[in-house]
């Protein structure tokens, strides 16, 4: 420091997430001097208790955001898509070309050309996403790993439950915690370690998942499951406790629709015939489901893992649905916590991202356009009317369009790129996602990415990623530290959440929100995007409540009213609000589903992929994949160059086998092996665990390595280690409701290359 210069040194108040955080989101203190971030630490005071378990990578995010392999300016391409040669360009002058081509597009094409990858819960930008693209007139072609991470669920809740519950009860009530395929200490381990592990002899816990992970060392019940089969684990579940009468009947007959329809269905499903499909003992089936009914309250969490399992995904969630209704669950101090929309302080609401997405300007003409809109209709526009009608009539605005309950499904807009069927998409803006790596069949996303049909591909990044690398314009990001946060996650959160930006943009980044308000100035609708900053956006959606953003930033609690339930009296009738569904209940028997043409109960089918459904395929390959599990530092196809202290901890990715399969197989801990499925073939490096079903392997997935060269054929060693060339997104393989593909329950062999 030179003489006579006062340093500025301050403490500000963030919220954390991805990146470089993740969905924790704990509340941290960031302390800047001179405009540099010089330290972080968890804010012991915020909301969600103190951070614990976060050393991997929260002490590291200084190294990452100074890393020297951040983007800074924007890049438009200078030689063919892969060859990693760029020019630097201006602002203005990206902005300004991708706007007239589409214009041009646009023109020619109609406004359906344009397509939108993204990633699940990288941004508190959805609604102004939906109000960039309704006011394009797009009928929301937006692709993203959202239909197989938590879509599916907030989807089916919204239908069947009116407004969402999204588990993780902080109150002491609770008495029992099912775990489905989900792996808390790896993936939320703040989470896990404020609300459980402190709790753990209080509650009782049963862990589902065919590895013995953490969280599944310390249940006292684990089942240990074949992959994709827990449908059928839980409607014989509900198939015990109606028949064992451990329901709860006054909730029954006053709250749901179609007990007597789920009852004669559930018959089907004994523990006997379950434990056949399941590979979970008959006793183990009854036991849990006891434990299950007969300690209330009681949470059923979601895990991603039953999202990503093809065909019978969204039966998962509806079974779910079932069970917690028929035990008496919702809305109840402990079991699941239902969220309306919110926050309203004296009787005023917030500005909730639905209230920000203009849908109206969506005709029903371009309505009939979005992609899937014809076929997998729950989390398309047919579903969404339905579901919006009731979610209106009950609260008095809209229901999000967010990306974890309204998608195009990936497939098809791959397809709709090479085939031109149902016609051409010609454009396509990647925000928040690395759809290279986390999207299904890598090889037929690569040959979109190539192909000359897509006439225009802009990525925003904060990385060069191999996505990035096959784009014509990659316009640098602003990241979490470098923007304000002012969330209702996505609307599936009753209030709003709020922190300060750490630092201003580096370089020439610009935020999520700037990149949507710059281009829709050029398209000629910028006067709906009023707000200069992101802090005024975060203000204007506070107004109502009488607060600056500023203000919520500084508290240690979100901005929150008054908790919502199904039996609040509602002002105007008198009479209690009950569930935004079209009955007012809970439709165990779903009238919105029956509308759209399915089943309107839950069923369970065998895996696209299987030793049941496809025995001579598993000839071949006889072990069954699955690929995710989360792993720290990691955070999906994020922390992976060296340098930022997250790669140096685990450098390799790994496989993991069982150590009897690994011996038949000539493996020893540590070899490099080939996993080979019908897609394709890529390299990992084996460990071995007795905490694996000696049928099953479990492979990591989004795995890149930076240092490797980027021009093709390497793009950064996308096709190496990398999951996805495994898993499939054929869309007859899909989940009929709502297109989600398959990442795990397929078959493989494994071997020494
Ligand atoms: N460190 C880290 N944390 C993360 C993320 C990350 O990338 N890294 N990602 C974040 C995101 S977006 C998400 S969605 C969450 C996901 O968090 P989780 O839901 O915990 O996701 P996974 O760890 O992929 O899968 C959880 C478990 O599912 C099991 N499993 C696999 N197939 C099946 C099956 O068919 N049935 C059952 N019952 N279990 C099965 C696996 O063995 C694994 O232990 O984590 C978030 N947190
Ligand atoms: N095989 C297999 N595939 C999977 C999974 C699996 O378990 N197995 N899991 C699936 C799941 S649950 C998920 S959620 C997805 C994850 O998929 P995504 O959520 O798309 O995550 P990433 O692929 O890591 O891509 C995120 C990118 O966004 C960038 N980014 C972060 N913040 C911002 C920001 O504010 N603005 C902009 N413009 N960019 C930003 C990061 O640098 C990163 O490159 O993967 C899915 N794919
Ligand atoms: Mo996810």
């Amino acid at each position: 420091m030179r003489a006579g210069h006062i340093s500025d040194k301050r403490v500000k108040k963030i919220i954390c997430w991805a990146s470089p955080g993740c969905h924790d989101n704990c509340g941290l203190l960031a302390t800047v001097e001179n405009g540099r971030l010089i330290d972080i630490r968890g804010n012991k005071d915020y909301f969600t208790g103190p951070v614990q378990g976060c050393g991997d990578r929260r002490p590291h995010f200084m190294k990452w955001l100074y890393s020297p392999n951040q983007l800074m300016y924007p890049l438009k391409r200078a030689g063919g898509r892969g060859e990693n040669k760029w020019e630097k360009i201006s602002w203005d002058q990206a902005l300004d070309e991708i706007a007239q081509k589409l214009e041009r597009l646009k023109a020619e094409y109609g406004a359906e050309t344009l397509a939108v990858n993204e990633g699940t819960y990288r941004s508190d930008m959805f609604g102004i996403r939906s109000r960039f693209l309704n006011l394009f007139g797009n009928p929301s072609n937006v692709g993203g790993p959202g239909t197989v991470c938590m879509c599916n669920k907030f989807q089916m809740r919204y239908a069947l439950t009116g407004p969402c519950s999204v588990g993780a009860s902080l109150s002491r009530q609770l008495k029992c915690w099912v775990l489905d395929g989900y792996n808390m200490t790896q993936s939320v381990r703040t989470t896990w370690n404020n609300l459980i592990e402190s709790r753990r002899k209080e509650i009782k816990l049963i862990v589902i998942d065919p590895r013995r992970t953490e969280v599944a060392k310390q249940a006292d019940l684990w089942l240990q499951i074949r992959p994709g089969t827990d449908s059928a684990l839980f409607l014989a579940w509900l198939n015990v406790i109606i028949t064992e009468n451990l329901y709860d009947k006054d909730f029954v007959n006053s709250w749901t629709v179609g007990f007597d329809q789920l009852r004669e269905r559930v018959d089907e499903y004994t523990p006997e015939q379950v434990a056949e499909i399941t590979w979970v003992p008959a006793d183990l089936i009854r036991q849990s489901a006891r434990m299950y009914a007969e300690n209330n309250p009681a949470t059923i969490e979601w895990g991603c893992a039953t999202d990503q399992i093809g065909v019978n995904s969204m039966r998962v969630e509806h079974a779910k649905i079932c069970l917690r209704a028929i035990t008496g669950n919702y809305g109840r101090d402990g079991g699941e916590v239902l969220r309306g929309p919110g926050p309203v302080l004296n009787g005023n609401m917030a500005i909730r991202d639905s209230m920000l997405q203009l849908e109206e300007q969506c005709t029903p003409e371009q309505r009939n356009k979005q992609l899937g809109s014809d076929r997998f209709k729950l989390m398309t526009w047919p579903g969404y009317e339905l579901a919006n009608e009731a979610y209106k009539r009950t609260y008095g605005i809209p229901m999000s369009m967010s990306g974890h309950n309204f998608m195009s499904p990936q497939p098809l807009i791959w397809r709709a790129i090479l085939s031109e069927k149902p016609y051409p998409i010609k454009a396509m803006i990647t925000w928040t996602s690395n759809p290279l790596l986390n999207a299904a069949n890598t090889k037929l996303v690569y040959e979109a990415l190539k192909s000359p049909n897509l006439e225009l591909h802009v990525v925003h990044e904060h990385f060069m990623t191999p996505t990035a690398l096959l784009a014509d314009y990659v316009l640098p990001a602003a990241s979490k530290l470098e923007q304000p946060a002012c969330t209702s996650y996505e609307d599936f959160e009753q209030d709003i959440r709020c922190g300060e930006r750490a630092v201003e943009p580096l370089g020439e980044r610009k935020t999520n929100y700037e990149f949507f308000r710059e281009l829709s100035k050029r398209l000629g609708f910028g006067e709906h995007f009023p707000w200069e900053t992101d802090e005024d956006l975060a203000d204007y959606r506070l107004a109502p409540v009488g607060l600056t953003h500023k203000d919520a930033a500084n508290q240690t609690c979100p901005v929150a009213g008054e908790p919502w339930t199904y039996e609040t009296i509602n002002p105007t009738t008198g009479k209690p609000t009950g569930f935004a569904t079209p009955s007012g209940k809970i439709e165990l028997s779903s009238t919105i589903l029956e509308k759209l043409g399915y089943d309107p109960l839950p069923y369970y089918q065998e895996p696209p992929e299987s030793p049941v459904s496809t025995p001579e395929i598993a000839k071949e390959f006889p072990l069954i994949l699955i690929t995710g599990g989360n792993f720290r530092p990691m955070f999906h196809s994020e922390n992976r160059h060296f340098g930022m202290g997250t790669r140096e901890q685990q450098p390799d990715p790994l496989m993991e086998i069982h150590p009897d399969t690994a011996q038949k197989l000539n493996i020893t801990d540590g070899d490099w092996v080939c996993i080979e499925t019908k897609r394709g073939a890529i390299k990992q490096k084996s460990r071995l665990t007795e905490d694996i079903h000696p049928r099953v392997v479990n492979v990591q997935s989004h795995w890149w390595f930076p240092e490797q060269p980027a021009q093709e054929p390497f793009l950064h060693g996308l096709w190496q280690s990398n999951a996805n060339v495994l898993t499939m997104d054929d869309p007859d393989i899909c989940d009929p409701i709502s297109g989600g593909w398959c990442l795990r329950a397929l078959l493989c062999k494994v071997y020494k290359p």
